[in-house]
């Protein structure tokens, strides 16, 4: 049965660990990939990627449906091709309760392996291009409180380690 794993919270510093690529899709991945799908769905996620839940893999999974039932897994993600801009208020479960306007590529082609090892490539826009875009940040170390003001990162900041001795 799929699990529900802890989720860091920034700042945790394994938020800033970059993923590794993953080499084979092996049983155990499909085992995270599924305890993944599985967090993000209770969680209340559009996305969630492998750094989130402290393993440093380039695995991401999103499901920006209404209906939740169409999980995308996205291993070793790469952007190909990005075109246009797009500005989105963002969220992230490594971040809760700060909500916040990021720009990124209005489109979006990204190359991955599927949860059988196959590669395919998708053009996505819209929420599921700034949704990968957000989650290929994460492998990278890289969450979107990073592209506001310091001023403004300082304050989420200073607010989640209050609320995590509280
Ligand atoms: O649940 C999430 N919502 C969201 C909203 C706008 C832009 C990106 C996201 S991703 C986020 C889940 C998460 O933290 N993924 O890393
Ligand atoms: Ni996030």
């Amino acid at each position: 049965m799929a699990k529900r794993l802890p989720i860091l919270v920034y700042p945790h510093p394994n938020l800033r660990k970059t993923a590794m690529p993953v080499d084979h899709v092996t049983p155990d991945i499909s085992d995270l990939v599924d305890d993944m799908v599985f967090t993000m769905y209770e969680a209340n996620g559009i996305g969630l990627a492998a750094v989130q839940v402290d393993r440093p893999l380039q695995i991401v999974v999103v499901d920006t449906s209404e209906s939740k039932d169409s999980p995308q897994v996205y291993i070793n993600p790469l952007i190909e091709e990005s075109s246009g801009l797009q500005t989105t208020e963002e969220g992230c479960l490594s971040i809760p309760g700060f909500f916040e306007e990021v720009e990124r590529a209005e489109v979006i082609q990204v190359t991955a392996l599927d949860r059988n090892g196959e590669s395919f490539t998708r053009e996505l826009g819209g929420l599921d291009s700034v949704c990968v875009q957000h989650e290929i940040d994460h492998l990278n170390g890289k969450v979107f409180v990073d592209y506001l003001s310091r001023v403004k990162r300082s304050r989420i900041r200073k607010k989640l380690l209050k609320a995590k001795a509280a």
